[in-house]
Parts: structure tokens; C-alpha cells; sequence
């Protein structure tokens, strides 16, 4: 077992004496592998440092390493791509993407750290201000009780050095979440994305394909969700702008899509299946314990996977993540989540509560709809994101 994404962006030599997957990657990168590895490297290995004062760690940051997939694809072709966003750096994208929930906090943030005084009423309204954020009640409580904790012993005094410190406590508390897909050298190495409906699965799965494809991977789509009517057409439209085969079948049944899949995938040496389910609500228990039957049937084929099961969530549905993730949990035993559509809410912290309450690996966040709009998720990045 070894880091999936460290290998997938450094390329995995073993991967390399197997017969080249047939024609599908698009362009091999053209990225300096050595710069994701960095980014890893530095999520990975980081403690939080005690805050200094006057010159914050988070602030003396080094530059965030471009990575390829930074830039708008020549493939993406959603007409209202701004300009602007063109030249967008790793960071600079999550931060874009967290802008509504950063401009919701900082309005509040701005007109506290004025305050001279750090007393129980500034502590209050902060707390406040986090809640109305999504962070949720246990998480602000902990970083309350942090900041309280910490403000004693560093004897800070002014505003601008607690948000440094906020940022730091906060920055802790999202690395829980921060954990690196793992890749297991299994062909197929199965990835199963589940999620309520709408919550972003089908597009989120052609960001990925195009960000395992940028990295040399191969790569077949699984049109598991045969319950809705234009579901396949959909995920066709994401195979087709990546060049990559989606297998769809006209029977009903999702189980049998996906392990023919897993067949094909394994005859052509294809190294990654991604599998689409059907939207379902956690309520909808017939549909939940369907899940557990397509798991059962993957079994059949490869005892080991899926490698992993992936919920995908919307933040925009704020708290009621959480129950999804205990739902879906309970019933196909989740490795790892994605979080769509941070550009579109103010409720971004939410990321803080699930890191608090149901820790589960947050692999990649979705900012925006286009193709290259999903980022690795960091801890720092997006602490800086949600404070500045
Ligand atoms: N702004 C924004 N929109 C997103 C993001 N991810 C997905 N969307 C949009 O969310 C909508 C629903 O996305 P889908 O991928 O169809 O969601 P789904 O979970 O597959 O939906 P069902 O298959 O019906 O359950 C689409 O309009 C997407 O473009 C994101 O990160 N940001
Ligand atoms: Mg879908």
C-alpha cells in the first residue's frame, strides 16, 4: 500500500513494465510531478506551529507549487469560464472558491478584531460567527476553547495575531480530514461514488478522470446509475470530453453495469474504474441497502475492492452532512468523501464540523462546474481560505 496520489502524481514504476493502457490518456502532463509531491509533502509532514507573533507561519507560507491541472483545460470548454480564472494558482482556486464563505465570516471577523479587548463577549460573537458559518456547535466549541487556551499562554493581545492563531487552530483541526487517497496495486483499482441526488457525483467523476488522466493513469467509466433517465447520456458527455470508455448497459441493474465493468477494465489492463450510482436519500432504505448489494456483487469479482467508496457531498446542504455520512457510512462503509459546489455557499465550514464530528478522509473539493474545478483537499489551504 502506498500514498495513491504521491504515486498517481509521481508516477508508479511498477505500473510502468505493464502494456501501456490503450490510447486513452489525453496529454501526458507536462507538470513537474515534484511539485505535487511538494504540496503533499508539506500537508503531510506539517505541524502546526505555536503562532509567532507578528509573523505568521501560515502567512510566511511558501508559494504554493502550480500544478497542471491549475490552469483552465483546452478541454474545458463551459463557455463562462471567466478570464480571470485562467491563470488561477492551486490555492489561489480554493481560495476563490471559499470567497462566499470567507466574505460571510469576515464581515463579522473584521469588526471583531478591531475590538482592543479579547473578553468573554468577543468569544461569544466569534463563536457565533463560526456557527453561522456551518463550522457547527462541538467543532466551535473546541476552537473556542483553543483560542482561549492559547490567547493565555501566548499572551496575545491584538486582533490581527488571533486570527493568525485562529487559523492555525483551525488548520489543526481540518488536518484530521486531510488524508491522501491510498492506492493499493490492484488492476482494476475500483473507486465506488455514491452520494444523495444532485450532490455533484457524475461531474465530479469526469474532474477526476481528467485528474487521474493528467497524472498517466487509464482510466473506464461505470454508468452505474441506471435509475435515472439521462444519467448514462450525462456520464457519456464526461467520457467523451475526456476520451475515456463509459460502459452502460440498457438492463436496470446497476450491480451488473459496474462488474462488467470491472471485467472489461481488467481485460484491457485499464488501471482505475470509477463507478456512478444513482442519487438516494439516507431516508430511502431500499435504495441505502441497494448500495450494499452493488458492494456485495464488486466482491464477487475482486474480494478487495471497491478500494474506495466515496461519498460525494453537496455544501450546500450544510449540518445534514453529517447525517448523510453516518447513513451511507453505516451502509457501504465509507474510505473517503468529496465535497461539491464551495464556490457556491457561504457555508463552507462545514468541512470543520465533519473533521470534528465524523472524521472521515476528505480527498478532493469541487470549486466550480468545469473540468479542471476539483483540488486536492489541504488543510491549510483551506483554513487560509475561509479566514485570509
Ligand atoms: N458550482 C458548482 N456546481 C457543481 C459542482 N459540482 C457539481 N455541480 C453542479 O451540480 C449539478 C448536479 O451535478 P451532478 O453531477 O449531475 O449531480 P449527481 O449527484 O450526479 O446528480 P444525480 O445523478 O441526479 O443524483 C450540476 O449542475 C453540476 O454542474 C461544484 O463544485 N460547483
Ligand atoms: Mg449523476
Amino acid at each position: 500500500m502506498f500514498d495513491f496520489l504521491k504515486k498517481i502524481f509521481k508516477g508508479n514504476d511498477s505500473k510502468k513494465t505493464e502494456s501501456k493502457p490503450p490510447k486513452q490518456p489525453s496529454a501526458p502532463s507536462k507538470k513537474s510531478s515534484k511539485s505535487i509531491e511538494e504540496v503533499k509533502k508539506k500537508t503531510v509532514t506539517k505541524k502546526t506551529p505555536p503562532i509567532q507573533k507578528n509573523k505568521s507561519k501560515l502567512i510566511a507560507a511558501k508559494t504554493k507549487p502550480k500544478l497542471k491541472n491549475d490552469k483552465i483545460s483546452v478541454q474545458d470548454q463551459t463557455p463562462e469560464a471567466p478570464e480571470q480564472q485562467k491563470t488561477l494558482s492551486f490555492s489561489e482556486k480554493i481560495k476563490a472558491g471559499l470567497k462566499k464563505t470567507r466574505d460571510a465570516i469576515s464581515v463579522n471577523l473584521s469588526s471583531l478584531i478591531s475590538i482592543k479587548k479579547i473578553d468573554q463577549n468577543f468569544y461569544d460573537d466569534l463563536e457565533m460567527t463560526l456557527i453561522a458559518a456551518d463550522v457547527g456547535y462541538a467543532a466551535s466549541q473546541q476552537i473556542i476553547e483553543e483560542l482561549k487556551k492559547r490567547v493565555k499562554q501566548e499572551r496575545i493581545e491584538d486582533g490581527t495575531e488571533l486570527k493568525q492563531l485562529l487559523k492555525v487552530i483551525l488548520t489543526e483541526l481540518l488536518m484530521e480530514i486531510e488524508k491522501p487517497l491510498i492506492h493499493i496495486k490492484q488492476t482494476p483499482f475500483v473507486i465506488l461514488v455514491v452520494g444523495v441526488n444532485g450532490a455533484g457525483k457524475t461531474t465530479t467523476i469526469g474532474k477526476l478522470t481528467k485528474l487521474l488522466l493528467d497524472e498517466g493513469k487509464s482510466v473506464l467509466i461505470a454508468a452505474g446509475d441506471t435509475f435515472r433517465a439521462a444519467a448514462k447520456e450525462q456520464l457519456q458527455v464526461w467520457g467523451d470530453r475526456n476520451n475515456v470508455t463509459v460502459i452502460s448497459q440498457e438492463t436496470g441493474d446497476p450491480s451488473a453495469v459496474i462488474y462488467d465493468s470491472m471485467q472489461s477494465a481488467k481485460a484491457k489492463g485499464i488501471d482505475i474504474v470509477i463507478a456512478d450510482t444513482a442519487g438516494r436519500l439516507p431516508t430511502q432504505k431500499h435504495l441505502i441497502d441497494e448500495l450494499a448489494k452493488i458492494k456485495k456483487v464488486i466482491k464477487k469479482f475482486d474480494e478487495s475492492a471497491p478500494h474506495e467508496t466515496i461519498l460525494v457531498l453537496d455544501a450546500n446542504t450544510g449540518q445534514n452532512a453529517i447525517n448523510q455520512i453516518k447513513t451511507f457510512n453505516e451502509a457501504v462503509t465509507l474510505t473517503g468523501l468529496i465535497m461539491t459546489k464551495l464556490d457556491g455557499t457561504a457555508k463552507g465550514g462545514i468541512v470543520a464540523a465533519i473533521a470534528k464530528e465524523n472524521p472521515i478522509p476528505l480527498r478532493f473539493i469541487g470549486v466550480g462546474e468545469k473540468i479542471d474545478d476539483l483540488k486536492i483537499f489541504s488543510a491549510e489551504d483551506y483554513a487560509e481560505g475561509m479566514l485570509e
